[in-house]
C-alpha cells in the first residue's frame, strides 16, 4: 500500500481549519486536522513544502515509523508548527488504518473503557446575571460541567473568554480580530472578583454541578497559590492555566499551598513540555491536544506517562480544532484507563456539519464517538470551495500602565 497524494485546506464557517486529506493507491483516504489558532496558514505550509514531498511512496500503515521519520529525521523538533503538521499526518495515518481493520480507532488503542466521554461547556457572561443564565442553559441541556468565565466590574475589556455585551448566544465561540484586539487586566480586580462568583454559582446550582474556570496564563506563581486556596471551598473541577507555564518549577509553589486541582498544558507540544509537570505531580489534568502535540500516535505517550502519576486528561478541543481532531481524541477518550474530561463546545452549526459530516453525537453531558471505521468523520470537499482563509489574531494584554501582559 502507498501514499499517492495529500492536499492541505485551510478554511471554513468562521474560522480557519487546516484540513489534511492523504489519499492511496487503493482508494482508501485518511483526514487529520493541522489547525494552529491564528497561524493556520504556516503547518498548512510546512505539510506543503517538506512534509508532503517525504510522504508520497510510503505506506501508510507504518504509522510509527512515519511518525519518528518527521521527528526525530529533523534536526530542528518540536514546536507548534511542526508538531500540528506531524500531528494532522498522523491521525490521517490512524484513519487509514482503522478504514483497513473495519475498526474505529478506538479498538486500535484497546477498546471502550466507557460508553462516553464527560464534556465541559463553555459558560460565559459579560457580569454575573449573564453568566449564571448561561449556566442554567447549558444544565437544561444536560451538561454536568461547565467551565466559567465571568466579566469583572471596572474590567470591562480584559477577562478571557468574557462574552460580549450584546452576546446573547450562550455559546463563546473566541471572536479573532483581523488584526489584534488590545485588552486592559487589572489581578487585583480580578482576584476579589471571582471567588463571589463561584459562590454565587454553587449557591444557585448546588454541589453537584462541575465547575471549572480557565486563569489563561495571567497571574503571577504566589497570586495563583493566594487564589486556589481562597477558592478551594468552592470545590472547583479545575482551575486551569494559573500561570505562565514556561516556567514548570513555579507550580511547586502553587501544590504547596492549595488542594485545587491544577489543568495545564494546550500550549504544549510534546511529551518534554509535559515531562516536569506529570513527573513531579504538579497537576491534576494534562490539557494536551492531538492536534499541537503530535497526532494520537504521540498524545497516546502523553497519556500513559500521565496515568503513572495520577494525572488525568482534560484535552483541549473544539472549537479551537476541527471536528478531526475531537474524533481523535474522542477515540483516544473511549480508551483511555486515565480518562478525566473533554472540552466541548457545540460545533455543530449546520455550515460546520456539512464540510465534516460525521455521526459523533452529544447527548446528556456526554459526547459520543462514532463506530465507523477509522476516525469517522468526513471532509466535504465541494463545501469547501465555499471557503478560503482569513487573517486573525489572538488579542493582546496589557496593564492599565500599558505594559504588555499574558493573552
Ligand atoms: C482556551 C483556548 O479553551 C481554552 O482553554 O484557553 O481556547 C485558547 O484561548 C485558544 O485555543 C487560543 O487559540
Ligand atoms: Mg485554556
Amino acid at each position: 500500500m502507498k501514499i499517492t497524494d495529500a492536499k492541505v485546506f485551510v478554511g471554513g464557517p468562521g474560522k480557519n481549519y487546516v484540513t489534511l486529506k492523504i489519499q492511496t493507491d487503493e482508494g482508501i483516504y485518511g483526514l487529520g486536522d493541522a489547525s494552529l489558532n491564528c497561524r493556520e496558514t504556516l503547518p498548512a505550509k510546512y505539510l506543503e513544502d517538506y512534509l508532503i514531498p517525504c510522504l508520497i511512496g510510503k505506506d501508510p500503515r507504518n504509522s510509527e515509523d512515519i511518525w519518528q521519520y518527521f521527528y526525530r529525521g529533523a534536526y530542528f523538533r518540536g514546536g507548534p508548527i511542526a508538531m500540528a503538521a506531524i500531528g494532522a499526518i498522523d491521525m490521517a495515518l490512524w484513519d487509514i488504518k482503522g478504514k483497513i481493520a473495519g475498526l474505529p480507532v478506538y479498538q486500535l488503542l484497546g477498546g471502550k473503557s466507557r460508553e462516553g466521554a464527560l464534556v465541559y461547556a463553555h459558560a460565559t457572561g459579560h457580569d454575573l446575571d449573564a453568566l449564571l443564565e448561561t449556566i442554567g442553559h447549558y444544565q437544561s441541556e444536560g451538561y454536568k460541567a461547565v467551565r466559567v468565565q465571568c466579566g469583572v466590574p471596572d474590567m470591562p475589556k480584559g477577562g478571557y473568554g468574557i462574552a460580549a455585551q450584546d452576546d446573547d448566544s450562550k455559546h463563546f465561540i473566541t471572536q479573532f480580530g483581523s488584526l489584534p484586539d488590545e485588552e486592559i487586566w487589572d489581578t487585583d480586580k480580578y482576584l476579589r472578583y471571582m471567588p463571589t462568583v463561584f459562590e454565587k454559582i454553587r449557591e444557585r446550582f448546588g454541589d453537584d454541578l462541575k465547575i471549572l474556570h480557565d486563569v489563561h496564563h495571567r497571574l503571577l506563581p504566589r497570586e495563583a497559590a493566594a487564589f486556589g486556596k481562597e477558592i478551594e471551598k468552592f470545590n472547583l473541577y479545575w482551575m486551569e492555566d494559573p500561570t505562565p507555564a514556561e516556567d514548570q518549577s513555579a507550580l511547586r509553589l502553587l501544590r504547596q499551598h492549595t488542594t485545587v486541582p491544577i489543568a495545564i498544558g494546550e500550549v504544549f507540544n510534546s511529551l518534554w513540555d509535559c515531562k516536569q509537570l506529570i513527573e513531579e505531580e504538579l497537576i491534576d489534568f494534562i490539557r494536551v491536544s492531538v492536534t499541537y502535540a503530535g497526532g494520537i500516535t504521540h498524545v497516546r505517550r502523553i497519556v500513559e506517562l500521565a496515568a503513572l502519576h495520577h494525572v488525568r486528561t482534560g484535552f483541549h478541543g473544539a472549537p479551537s480544532h476541527s471536528p478531526i481532531s475531537m474524533a481523535a481524541q474522542g477515540h483516544i477518550n473511549l480508551w483511555a484507563p486515565n480518562f478525566g474530561i473533554q472540552e466541548y463546545l457545540v460545533l455543530g452549526t449546520k455550515e460546520c456539519d456539512a464540510l465534516f459530516p460525521s455521526d459523533h453525537y452529544y447527548k446528556d453531558g456526554m459526547f459520543h464517538t462514532s463506530d465507523a471505521p477509522g476516525l469517522g468523520v468526513d471532509f466535504d470537499e465541494t463545501e469547501a470551495k465555499n471557503y478560503s482563509y482569513e487573517r486573525r489574531y489572538h488579542p493582546v494584554v496589557r496593564l492599565e500602565d500599558g505594559t504588555l501582559w499574558n493573552y
